[in-house]
């Protein structure tokens, strides 16, 4: 039986690594002959940061503002996965596309929308706030993809839905007069 010289050979590497960590160990009182002023500098005790830790909490309305518009490409584990052949509907609203169908985006708005590659979809709007708006898909340089874009309106018809094979350059959703609060992310997997 052979078994008997793998302990053996793995004692010998242990050892090695002993020895190579005890000359690592070794160097360093050697730099105390030469400048002890650098050495003083390594060992400094953390200084707490407890002087005014109630000042995170005073002003709780800076951070509310837009909370969601905070993190918009940064966030990727709040999406919704939609099924192919799924229309996707919206309540356009000046402040944010809010969902309507299906379900999973039902109020919610702005949502981040996962779609497969070379699906089928259809998305669009069918109320709105009275406000002028359209819907589009665009790419990440922020050109509309495929001439899927609508017409202004600010009432919504069946003119409003886009019909689009879901590839990955498409970026986002958006409402061209209103590109900085109706924008919503497409995530083409
Ligand atoms: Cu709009």
């Amino acid at each position: 039986m052979t078994p008997e010289r793998h302990p053996t050979r793995r004692r010998a590497l242990k050892l090695a690594g002993v020895a190579s960590a005890s000359v690592l160990l070794a160097g360093c009182p050697d730099d105390d002959d030469d400048t002890d002023d650098v050495d003083d500098g390594e060992e400094g005790p953390p200084e707490p940061d407890d002087e005014e830790p109630e000042d995170d909490t005073e002003d709780p309305e800076d951070d509310a503002e837009d909370p969601d518009d905070d993190d918009e490409d940064d966030d990727t584990g709040n999406g919704f996965e939609i099924e192919p052949d799924t229309q996707i509907e919206f309540d356009g609203q000046t402040e944010g596309w809010i969902g309507i169908a299906p379900d999973d985006i039902e109020g919610e708005e702005n949502p981040t929308l996962v779609l497969e590659e070379g699906e089928s979809y259809e998305i669009g709007w069918t109320e709105g706030d009275g406000a002028t708006h359209n819907i589009e898909i665009r790419d990440d340089d922020g050109e509309v993809v495929d001439d899927l874009e609508t017409d202004f309106t600010d009432s919504p018809d069946d003119d409003q839905w886009l019909e689009f094979e879901a590839s990955d350059e498409m970026t986002t959703y958006v409402c061209e007069p209103h590109e900085t609060t109706m924008v919503g992310d497409i995530e083409v997997e």
